[in-house]
């Protein structure tokens, strides 16, 4: 059996952002043409008035400041609330695949390496563009391999960590030399932007995780352990489907996606219950991984964990360390990114591991839809 490392990560960061105060501005200004143009059923009860959203709730909430988005304007203009993205013909590049490339490359160029050293592509994402063919085949296609294999893989805010131990078993047993894990998150496509209750948690990213046989390079991190979890909840969902059309009585032609503000074929959540369920369960996770690889708390020096909400992760990282933790052992990306899904713990780790020496040891720790969470230690070589 061969040992997998993390060779190097990848990050593509879209050229947009949007602060609260802008993506406030516009709910509101959505909310009151609402009202408006719903005047009388409110007044009847049979439609509830849509409340304003508020710039400070959502930083208090959540920690979020801003988020990237891969187009801006579409999602401010209250006419539409989505991104605008053009549709592109099947010669030209979709463009989940294009930003999945552009963050391989990024890892590729970070450990020295070449699409000539990698064998597999593991798109892993919560939301792939197209069922087929895998964005993963056309990733690798725009990296000019003529070799090797792709495939998507989705376990919503758990995908990347479910591909990294996809990724190393298969390396460990032989299959490949090399894997990147690449989770293209565009966010923005799939969230209500009319919901008050999320419009604000998420953003678009790109992140690629190149894991390599071990003997066949230098530097990087030893993978120490990995583990899985899953257990079914209806509490975060995103109904979208392929029988969705099938779903509707004939004659029926409203659309797939209504876009209300509560459309359960976008992302939906109970966010009050997810934070209360998965923080203990997470946080058990860990500290159970911990015991088994004989890990006491002062010997973590750092946890990069899934990022959904500040002070979701204040109270997992108190538990991990026994002690008030927060800032360096572990660091956020939420304020400047929001949440990003599978790609929210590979950028933490992207962005806050480089002063780590030699020896020390933490956790990439993902949770999410599902519920799934995966836990990934890692000890600098
Ligand atoms: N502005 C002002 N007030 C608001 C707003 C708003 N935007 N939203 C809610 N409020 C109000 C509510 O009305 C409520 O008022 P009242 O007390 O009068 O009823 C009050 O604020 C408190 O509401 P909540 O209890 O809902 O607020 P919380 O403190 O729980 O914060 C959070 C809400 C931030 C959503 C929090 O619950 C949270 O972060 N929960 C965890 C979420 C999480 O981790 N989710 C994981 C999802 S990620 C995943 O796996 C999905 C992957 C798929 C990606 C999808 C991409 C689109």
């Amino acid at each position: 059996m061969s040992e997998a490392v993390i060779r190097a990560t990848g990050l593509w960061t879209p050229p947009h952002s949007i602060s609260n105060e802008e993506l406030v501005a516009a709910y509101n200004a959505y909310a009151e043409r609402y009202n408006g143009e719903h005047a009388d059923d409110i007044s009847r009860g049979e439609l509830e008035a849509l409340t304003p959203s508020s710039a400070e709730f959502i930083e208090k909430a959540s920690g979020i400041k801003s988020r990237f988005v891969v187009e801006k304007d579409g999602v401010l203009d209250i006419t539409r609330m989505m991104p605008n993205i053009p549709e592109r013909s099947n010669d030209e590049p979709a463009i989940l695949a294009e930003i999945g490339a552009h963050a391989a490359r990024d890892a590729l160029e970070r450990a020295g390496k070449t699409p000539a050293d990698v064998d597999g592509i593991i798109v892993a994402a919560s939301n792939m563009q197209r069922a087929y063919p895998a964005v993963a085949i056309e990733v690798q296609q725009l990296l000019g391999m003529e070799h090797g294999f792709g495939f998507d893989m989705n376990v919503a805010c758990s995908s990347a960590t479910f591909g990294m131990q996809a990724a190393a078993d298969m390396i460990a047993a032989g299959n490949a030399r090399a894997i990147l894990v690449v989770s293209p998150e565009i966010t923005s496509g799939h969230l209500n932007w009319r919901d008050r209750d999320s419009h604000f948690i998420f953003g678009d990213v790109a992140t690629a995780v190149l894991l390599e046989r071990a003997e066949l390079g230098t530097g990087g991190w030893r993978i120490i352990g990995s583990r899985l979890k899953t257990q079914f909840s209806n509490n975060i969902r995103n109904n979208f489907g392929f029988l969705n059309r099938t779903e509707r009585a004939t004659g029926d032609n409203r659309p797939l996606q209504n876009g209300s503000p509560k459309d359960d074929r976008l992302f939906v959540q109970e966010g009050r219950k997810v934070f209360k369920e998965v923080v203990p369960m997470v946080s058990d996770m860990i500290r159970e991984h911990m015991d088994d690889l004989g890990l006491e708390p002062d010997q973590m020096r750092r946890v990069w964990l899934h990022q959904a909400n500040i002070n979701m992760n204040l109270m997992i990282a108190k538990k991990v360390f026994g002690r008030e933790a927060g800032g360096e052992d572990a660091p956020t990306i939420l304020d400047e990114y929001a949440n990003t899904s599978s790609a929210g713990s590979i950028i933490a780790f992207h962005k806050h591991s480089d002063d780590l020496k030699s020896g020390d040891k933490g956790v990439i720790c993902s949770f999410g839809a599902g519920y799934s969470a995966g836990t990934v230690f890692v000890e600098k070589l």
